[in-house]
């Protein structure tokens, strides 16, 4: 039973039929089944129950309906047979497509969906801040817009005064209110202007919580990768192995897609003493819409502004690679382009040979270190690989630090590293490594 149904337990159970599309011309990196399988988990996480799947690969997709009318007529069949509540495609349906298709069913209940709807079906699930849900609740209102039909509103009727997140609309109508659908859309219109301002307002806010945080000055590094690869793991591994309190950053993992929305920082020490600041994100997907890549801004300034970057990978995936590049490629899209970065082979706990393993896939990424963020295995090993990059441009510098100033040396202690400390009678004595703005800072105290 699916969350929803436990909570209300008269809601019918959701099953579906899955489409996927493969084009000729461009075959994706992902195989079609490969994709349908990631389909089907994106389905059980939003609490639906897969009962039969097609795919059709075509050279050119039908403006109308996506597929060919023939495999329009077998999914329908399909989903008469198996008494199926909703179609999900694999791929974006255009507002005219979803029309037509939802034409052709016939059936007002029966719920026409893409992956890109599941997805932000998932994300309302899974939004847990202010800015979160603000920025899934605008991204829905803005897929749905356009989207607007009949059978929606129908739907929307149906559900009646459900609980704008309870979900008693069932998958691809949990979030913004399911009466909403009801009204018009010049009022829709009213209500994306209203969540863009209070987003910018939210925003302000985060800004100036991330400017105080700047001056505190440490370096940062993001966890990015797949969903489902181990971040949030790794984030609570580091903060238990290294953190300053040595517990769990109490980062919710679980064994579903987008577990993970919002960004999540914890401070952790390196090996030397140093410590990093450390940001668990949102995960990758294949075909990830560029409406909701918008809407993952929170996470998003935190890669661009970090210092290095952590790529998560489930090495025991059998898509590793393909989602590998797959993060790859979003990160391009993303503009970041420029930023170190240390791959992760994660899970390895569950190979029996994970020395070989890294030997063999690490050579296909560069700066590959094997670990288990489950068991603690090469943990070590990646916080020194973190280390090495972020002292890579630390500045020499020799200060007497007066007793009066003792803050300072424990700056140093935390922002960088500290090769001899001699207390003498005027202050003590450091000489040492610091990042370049602190180092100007320390050179500044040598000439007073
Ligand atoms: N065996 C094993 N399982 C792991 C390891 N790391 C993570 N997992 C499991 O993999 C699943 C996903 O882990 P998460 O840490 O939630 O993954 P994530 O990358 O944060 O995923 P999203 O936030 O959903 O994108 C969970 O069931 C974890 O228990 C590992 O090193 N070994
Ligand atoms: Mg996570």
């Amino acid at each position: 039973m699916t969350d929803d149904r436990y909570f209300y337990p008269d809601l019918p159970e959701e099953t579906a039929i899955l489409v996927g599309i493969e084009f000729k011309s461009d075959p994706g990196s992902f195989d079609v089944l490969d994709s349908l399988a990631e389909l089907e988990q994106l389905a059980e996480t939003a609490g639906v129950r897969v009962v039969g799947e097609t795919f059709q690969r075509i050279s050119t997709p039908n403006s109308a309906t996506l597929i060919g009318s023939g495999k329009l007529a077998e999914v329908l069949d399909l989903l008469a047979e198996n008494n199926a509540t909703a179609i999900l495609f694999d791929e974006e349906l255009s507002p005219r497509q979803q029309r037509e298709i939802e034409k052709a069913v016939k059936n007002e209940d029966i719920k026409v969906l893409d992956r890109t709807a599941l997805i932000l079906d998932i994300f309302a699930k899974h939004a847990h801040t202010r800015e979160g849900a603000l920025q899934v609740e605008l991204a829905q209102y803005e897929y749905r817009l356009p989207r607007l039909t009949r059978a929606w509103t129908h739907l929307a009727r149906q559900a009646g005064g459900g609980t704008a997140r309870g979900g008693s609309g069932g998958v691809g109508l949990r979030g913004p209110g399911e009466t909403q659908l009801e009204v018009d859309r010049r009022e829709i219109n009213r209500r994306i202007a209203h969540l863009k301002r209070e987003l910018e307002e939210v925003r302000a806010h985060r800004q100036r919580h991330r400017q105080k945080r700047k001056t505190a000055s440490l370096s940062t590094v993001s966890l990015v990768g797949y969903t489902n690869a181990g971040k949030s793991t790794l984030l609570n591994a580091l903060t238990r192995l290294a953190g300053p309190e040595g517990k769990d950053a109490d980062v919710l993992t679980a064994d579903m897609l987008f577990a993970t929305l919002d960004p999540t920082t914890r401070r952790v020490k390196l090996p030397g003493g140093r410590e990093v600041l450390v940001t668990d994100t949102v995960g990758f997907i294949q075909k990830l819409p560029t409406t909701l890549v918008a809407a993952f801004r929170a996470t998003l300034e935190e890669i661009a502004e970090s210092d290095l970057l952590v790529h998560v990978v489930d090495i025991t995936h059998d898509n590793a690679m393909q989602q590998a590049s797959t993060v790859g490629e979003v990160l391009r899209d993303l503009g970041v382009t420029d930023r170190p970065i240390i791959t992760a082979l994660n899970k390895v706990d569950l190979l029996p040979d994970a020395d070989e393993v890294a030997a063999d896939l690490g050579a296909e990424f560069k700066d590959a270190v094997a670990v288990s963020a489950a068991t603690g295995q090469g943990i070590e090993e990646l916080l020194s690989r973190v280390e090495a990059v972020m002292n890579r441009n630390l500045v020499t510098v020799e200060a007497l630090i007066p007793y009066d100033q003792g803050e300072l040396v424990n700056q140093w202690h935390v922002h960088g590293l500290i090769q001899s400390e001699k207390h003498t009678s005027d202050g003590v004595l450091i000489r040492g490594k610091l990042p370049p703005h602190l180092a100007a800072k320390f050179r500044e105290l040598e000439e007073q």
